[in-house]
């Protein structure tokens, strides 16, 4: 098991946990996401060609609600470390919001997609969307109206995949914060990361479905265990 000093590549892995405290709303809590939208109905390919203008509704919400948050201590702390952490770090976001970027980290990667960003399924451009899609407008980029939540939806592989592995693979630290383990493949990456012989840390409220596969859980809420968590990572690092 590496110590703190021969720490040199961390993986942060983060769910939807990390925003709670930035008033987005988590999936499986009692006031989840998931309590009043059934997944099948918003967050799968099927539902959007089934009825496209409930899907668009749904992440016409969550995009307006995105805007109106703000990053909050623990969005803060991970940009601090990424500022000042020599080593590797990629921050690996299961969130589609840009709370994470908006604190100042830039080693960030969305694999589940971004609720600020379009996709036309025409011209497969991708661009900056802060409005709405309910009212199918058209592609800034080729005109047509075919442009979708740049989000991956259940049955749709997540993005970047092969930059995640290699990170993961080079880990010498891995961090789960805010999230259930509920998800594959983000679930399986505490293993991941452990075949590869990285010291495995969960920061989170409740322990996770994978929480046996990590050396060390520490409960309780991420604005508060973040900033410590990196303090200790940066304090131990000079
Ligand atoms: C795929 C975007 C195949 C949309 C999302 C293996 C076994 C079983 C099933 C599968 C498997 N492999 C694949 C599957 C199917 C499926 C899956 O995992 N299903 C589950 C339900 C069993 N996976 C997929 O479909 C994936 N795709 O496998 O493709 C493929 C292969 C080849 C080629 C083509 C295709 C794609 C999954 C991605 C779906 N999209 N998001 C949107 O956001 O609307 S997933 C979405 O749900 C999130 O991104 C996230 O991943 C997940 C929610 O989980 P969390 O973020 O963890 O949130 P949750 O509410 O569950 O938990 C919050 C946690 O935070 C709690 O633990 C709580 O205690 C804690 N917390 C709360 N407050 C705080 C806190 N912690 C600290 N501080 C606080 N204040």
């Amino acid at each position: 098991m590496r110590h703190m000093a021969q720490i040199r590549n961390i993986v942060v892995l983060t769910g939807a946990g990390i925003s709670a405290e930035s008033g987005l709303r988590t999936f499986r809590a009692a006031d989840g996401l998931w309590e009043d939208h059934r997944v099948e109905d918003v967050a799968t390919p099927e539902a959007f060609r089934r009825d496209p203008d409930l899907v668009q509704r749904f992440y016409d919400e969550r995009r307006e609600n995105i805007l109106a948050a703000r990053p909050n201590p623990a969005h803060e702390a991970l940009a601090r470390l990424d500022r000042e952490w020599s080593g590797d770090l990629l921050i690996v976001t299961q969130n589609i919001d840009d709370l994470h970027e908006r604190a100042g980290a830039s080693r960030v990667l969305h694999m589940h997609g971004e609720g600020l960003s379009a996709w036309c399924t025409a011209c497969d451009a991708r661009q900056r969307w802060t409005g709405i899609l309910r009212d199918e407008p058209p592609c800034p980029a080729c005109g047509a109206r075919a442009l979708r939540p740049d989000i991956v939806w259940f049955g749709e592989m997540p993005y970047r995949m092969d930059d995640i592995f290699a990170a993961l693979s080079r880990a010498d630290l891995f961090v789960s914060i805010g999230t259930s383990g509920a998800v594959y493949p983000a679930a399986g990456f505490v293993q991941e990361a452990k075949s590869h012989g990285a010291r495995a840390l969960e920061l989170n409220l409740e322990r996770s479905q994978g929480s046996q596969w990590f050396d060390e859980t520490r409960l309780g809420p991420a604005s508060d265990l973040v900033p410590r968590w990196v303090e200790e990572v940066l304090g131990g690092a000079s």
